[in-house]
């Protein structure tokens, strides 16, 4: 039986969520005849989460559960947002979570190969691959993050440059019948990804001046100054012998506190930095965690005391 109105697939709003959403829509048309439409979802829609696409036919990947969804994959240790709505979950034909695996689109490729019978296009291993890549930072060096322009990353990048918010549907809708290759060579992907190499540019060049300190190999730098750009490994390019950093940047309303283990020098003993966040008031993985500060005092200052915390545990293990 033909579905009787449309599923739309919400998906989060980066490299690996637009993957996802291109390989599930090309699942559902494949096996169950679905002609599926898709919308990148966004944190604000967590508020109202319990009403969240209410009386419509949804699925969600690369984001929180819901119970409602029709079909659901996420690899996001965070993914429930309440403990009732982890007591909903089990894995079923329609659901499934994996919080080990790197990315979400193998999830769902597996699980429509096992369950369903699904045929896996060469183009969405590539574009699984590189998810892996891309979301869990496993370039093989900084300048494989900052500078390679295989066509998975000059997407990738290219969507820090978006020229508006509803670019990804249109990208998605290029993923489910393209390649990384046609996909990154489209006008527009090539518009935003020049336009984001100037911006990391600028802000490798920006980033020097704002290192308040290297003790210990953990740098710490002020980067509140909304004039200054933003590149997630900059501190790493800078100071390759760092173990890590942690930075104070503006936000829409305020200011965060950002920590991040270096990927290409890891520390003899590794520390939690989502637990060291977690007492600040906010959280994050292992590898990298954050925290909302009320003022740029504040934030200086809690930026300073985790620089400090990360510091003594490297002397304690040197
Ligand atoms: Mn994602």
């Amino acid at each position: 039986m033909p579905p009787t109105h449309t599923l739309t697939i919400h998906y989060h709003r980066d490299f690996d969520g637009m993957v996802s959403a291109a390989v599930l829509a090309c699942v559902l048309r494949d096996r169950f005849d679905e002609a599926p439409a898709w919308r990148s979802v966004n944190y604000d829609q967590r508020k109202d989460w319990e009403n969240f696409e209410r009386g419509r036919r949804f699925a969600i990947v690369d984001f929180h559960f819901h119970q409602r969804a029709e079909y659901w994959f996420d690899h996001h240790p965070t993914t429930f947002l309440t403990p009732e709505l982890r007591a909903a979950y089990e894995p079923s034909d329609r659901w499934n979570w994996d919080e080990t695996s790197p990315s979400c689109p193998p999830i769902i490729l597996e699980h429509a190969r096992e369950r369903w019978g699904y045929e896996i296009p060469e183009r969405f291993r590539a574009m699984s691959h590189w998810s892996d890549i891309v979301d869990a930072a496993l370039y093989k060096d900084v300048e494989q993050a900052l500078f390679d322009d295989h066509p998975a990353l000059r997407i990738s990048r290219a969507l820090a440059a978006s020229p508006d918010a509803d670019w990804t549907d249109t990208l998605v809708g290029a993923m489910t019948d393209g390649t990384l290759e046609s996909v990154a060579q489209r006008a527009d992907v090539e518009r935003s990804w020049q336009r984001a190499v100037r911006n990391r540019d600028k802000a490798l060049r920006q980033f020097p001046p704002t290192v308040l300190s290297t003790d210990n190999n953990v740098v710490l730098y002020d980067a509140s100054s909304n004039k200054i750009r933003r590149e997630r490994f900059a501190p790493f390019f800078h100071h390759p012998d760092s173990r890590y950093s942690v930075g104070v940047i503006p936000t829409r309303s305020g200011f965060h506190v950002t920590a991040g283990q270096n990927p290409w020098n890891q520390p003899p003993k590794i520390v939690h930095i989502g637990e060291v966040m977690a007492a600040y008031g906010g959280g994050g993985h292992r590898a990298v965690g954050g925290s909302n500060a009320p003022s740029l005092t504040d934030a200086r200052r809690i930026a300073a005391e985790v620089a400090q915390i990360l510091r003594q545990r490297l002397a304690e293990t040197a």
